[in-house]
């Protein structure tokens, strides 16, 4: 029996044919499979996912340094986005603030769910205001603030009105949508009406760009500014790793949007090049080789000689400076085999980092990605509406009358979109090996078993499996908060990243694990109900 049907074999009728559409063998001819994603998962199956509350709080509002976030909802939702994901940040100048290491919540009580939370949240308004007098405050829901039917838009006109600040509530309820994914929409949208093209601060170099999809774990998006800065490239502003809020504001002023999470950002992306006339480059900083490529295809897109002529220099300067390191590392790491899992970019990502170091993919999925982050771009015409897309409005935007501008004229963007992937991702499926599985919202249950089939020896993950794999004799490393180490990004990146893999790997103790299942007789079951 091969994996997926060894795996699938253990389900019921019902989640079986659930889960048969979620998992894919690759075949290696070339050719890409559909494969169900965005879809609800299993009832009772534990999933790793998240809420659209944590997509929109805790993945791409959270990490705007200098405004105030308050979570309106009871406790645990604002602890558990409490600086978890290691977003750095540095004030932007002496006595700026960052907010990112606090977290503000509402603390909703019983009460507050019987007779309305609005009370609350405009007392925690006025002690924000109070305590640290932010340009900014951003509200985002939780579950019961929707239930009970709390006027979040309102208390933010209000408190624009009251206080002239900048204010903007985000109805992310953590069951708007099947995962984060929803949440990341629910940012963008929110981003896109009331922040970005407010400012209009000019740039001072042409080669000026935003990162979209960035948020600076474990200081990501420093690396990779360090390198563009390097290169004569400037960026007006991340989206949203060590962000400042003017800068968000400004960024339709840039002249090209470079995109790293597609999935999170993409909405954003397109609507700025239809709004302001910046067009987006997928990037990937994850891994030497697409660090190189990618910014040779940043100087294909500004088009200038002396630009391109830099680029190369710092390659070479960068590739140097690595080399006897990475070969370090890949002696070690040649013919070893991961498993990645994670949301819904990385686990592309990191397969090209590993390949740096020789390291082959046996399995790989995410959390909440659609379609096309398996499948490639060009499928989404092909996307039947999702559950989420019933949740979430649908933004259409009009090229702005003064703000549109573009720096390549409409048959130069013809001619650099042939040599480069302006406005297109080829999604994680292409370039897969034969017989790698891919997995689309993987359950506890898979991750055990798959662990055991395969037999990876390094599995990527988070927090929550990452202890069950552990225990069964498996080095897992997290791929989300990168275990409190970091950057990962760029060239110094990587070997940061070969030298955390090394030392996980050629650690004694795996051979010392020995798990119940290796010699404890363990319970068989069907899962899913029925037999
Ligand atoms: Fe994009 Fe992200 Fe990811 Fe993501 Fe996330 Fe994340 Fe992630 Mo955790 S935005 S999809 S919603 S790269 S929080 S910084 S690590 S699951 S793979
Ligand atoms: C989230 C955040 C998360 C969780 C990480 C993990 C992150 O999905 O809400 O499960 O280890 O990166 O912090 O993805």
């Amino acid at each position: 029996m091969d994996a997926k049907t060894m795996v699938l074999d253990k389900y019921s009728a019902r989640i079986y044919k659930n889960r048969k559409e979620h998992i894919i063998v690759m075949d290696g001819n070339g050719e890409i499979p559909t494969i169900a994603a965005n879809a609800r998962s299993a009832p009772g199956i534990i999933t790793e996912r998240g809420c659209c509350y944590a997509g929109c709080k805790g993945v791409v509002v959270g990490p705007i340094k200098d405004v105030l976030t308050i979570t309106h909802g009871p406790i645990g939702c604002g602890f558990y986005s409490w600086g978890t994901r290691r977003n750095q940040a540095k004030a932007s100048k002496e006595g700026e603030p960052v907010f990112v290491q606090y977290m503000f919540s509402t603390d909703m009580q019983e009460p507050d769910i019987v007779f309305g939370g609005e009370k609350k949240l405009r007392q925690a308004i006025k002690e924000a205001m109070e305590i640290f007098n932010p340009k900014a405050i951003m509200i985002c829901s939780t579950c019961p603030v929707g239930l009970i039917g709390d006027d979040v838009q309102a208390v933010a006109t209000e408190t624009e009105k009251l206080y002239g600040i900048t204010c903007i509530a985000f109805s992310c309820e953590g069951y708007k949508g099947v995962s984060q994914s929803a949440g990341h929409h629910i940012a963008n949208n929110g981003l896109m009406k009331q922040v970005i093209g407010t400012k209009d601060t000019p740039i001072e170099n042409p080669f000026t760009v935003n990162i979209l999809g960035e948020y600076n774990i474990g200081g990501d998006g420093f690396e990779q500014i360090r390198i563009l800065n390097k290169c004569g490239i400037d960026v007006r502003t991340s989206f949203t790793g060590d962000a400042a809020i003017d800068d968000l504001k400004a960024a339709h002023m840039a002249n090209l949007n470079l995109v790293m999470c597609h999935r999170s950002i993409n909405y954003i992306a397109e609507m700025m090049e239809v709004k302001y006339g910046i067009p987006w480059l997928k990037v990937n900083f994850i891994g030497l080789e697409s660090t190189c490529n990618t910014l040779r295809d940043i100087g294909k897109f500004f088009g200038d000689q002396k630009l391109i002529d830099r680029i190369e220099a710092v390659i070479a300067e960068e590739m140097a400076e690595v080399a006897a390191e990475r070969e370090h590392y890949r002696t070690r790491l040649t013919g070893k085999t991961a498993a990645l899992y994670v949301g819904g970019s990385r686990a592309h990502h990191y397969q090209l980092l590993l390949n740096d170091f020789g390291v082959k993919t046996v399995l790989a999925g995410y959390e909440f990605a659609h379609r096309d982050d398996y499948e490639g771009r060009d499928v989404i015409p092909t996307i039947k509406e999702d559950a989420d897309g019933k949740n979430i409005e649908h933004m259409t935007v009009e090229a702005d009358p003064e703000k549109y501008h573009a720096y390549l004229t409409p048959e130069q963007l013809e001619a650099v979109k042939a040599e480069i992937p302006l406005s297109e991702y080829k999604g994680m499926m292409h370039g897969m090996e034969e017989g790698s599985l891919v997995v689309d919202d993987l359950n506890h249950y898979e991750t055990e078993a798959f662990t055991r089939i395969l037999k990876p020896d390094i599995f990527f993950t988070g927090v929550k499996d990452k202890y069950a794999i552990q225990k069964d004799g498996t080095m897992s490393r997290q791929l989300h908060s990168y275990d409190y180490s970091g950057p990962y990004a760029g060239f110094k990146g990587a070997m940061k990243f070969g030298h955390d893999v090394v030392m996980g790997l050629y650690t004694p103790c795996w051979g010392m694990v020995s798990p119940p299942w290796k010699n404890r007789a363990t319970i068989e079951a069907h899962i899913g109900g029925g037999n």
